[in-house]
């Protein structure tokens, strides 16, 4: 069987011994040599959401338009996306700014070689054509605070009438106590997955500074100030939510 995004990759070990100092997280070689299965085991409802994303790109795409996926990783949403949106003259672009990312996404997506352009950039600057569909899939989460409403703003432009941003992110909650109960849940989770609490703990300390989630009244209002009409969730997993944001 030929590999994809969606394969088993090796597993993730990359917490499990105790490290002198734990650095910031990388999106470096080591972690997208075995970022599926990190993934999956990090992301409750991972699989779902990579699935409904081609479900609802086929949905929304329009001919002469792209499809982005931005912070694509290794490509698994547009893989799913790819496979499953059947309209004519569409361009796929994926992209990241991790070159270890990108080599590899270049790999595994040769399902759909020809179909997609796969773009090594920083996607706070990269100028965007017009497009139907903008897949942020807990990518949004990874760029400054300060820096996210002028991203999103430059999406809802780029968005052609009835386009959308399909927006997946971690959570933060203002209630201690929803935020404790969805804390432990997620660390349920991932000791389900197989996960230590040495590896939980320490890559916890590396993403501190990295991943910075915001609560859904945030995303929402960011949404509706970047200028989409329509913003509805549609997929809700633990401490894990992703929103449609339509133009109108
Ligand atoms: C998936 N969407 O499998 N510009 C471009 N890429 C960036 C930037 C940036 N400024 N900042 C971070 N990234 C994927 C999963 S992972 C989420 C997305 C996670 C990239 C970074 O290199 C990484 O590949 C991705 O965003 C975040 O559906 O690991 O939790």
């Amino acid at each position: 069987m030929s590999q994809s995004p969606d394969t088993p990759s090796d597993k993730d070990r990359l917490y499990a011994r105790a490290l002198e100092r734990v650095v910031d997280f990388r999106f470096d070689e080591q972690v997208a040599a075995v970022f599926p299965d990190m993934i999956h085991r990090s992301v409750p409802g991972y699989a779902t959401v990579v699935h409904l994303l081609g479900v609802l790109a086929a949905r929304h795409a329009r001919p002469g338009t792209c499809i982005y996926d931005l912070g694509c990783s290794l490509g698994a949403a547009t893989l799913s996306m790819a496979r499953m949106v059947e309209v004519p003259d569409v361009r796929f672009i994926a992209v990241d700014n991790s070159p270890a990312m990108i080599e590899r996404a270049g790999e595994l997506l040769s399902e759909v070689a020809g179909r997609v352009e796969l773009v090594e950039a920083d996607i706070a600057s990269l100028p965007l054509q017009p497009a139907s569909v903008v897949v942020l899939n807990y990518t949004l989460q990874f760029i400054p605070p300060d820096a996210r409403l002028a991203l999103l703003k430059r999406i809802y432009e780029a968005l052609v009438p009835g386009g959308v941003l399909l927006l997946s992110e971690k959570l933060a909650f203002e209630d201690a106590t929803e935020a404790e109960l969805m804390d432990a849940a997620h660390l349920g989770f991932k000791q389900a997955q197989g996960y230590s609490e040495l590896e939980i703990s320490q890559k916890r300390k590396a993403l501190e500074q990295v991943l910075i989630p915001e609560t859904l009244d945030t995303h929402h209002e960011r949404l509706r100030q970047a200028g989409f009409d329509t913003v509805v969730p549609w997929f809700r997993c633990l401490n894990f939510a992703s929103l449609l944001a339509r133009k109108a």
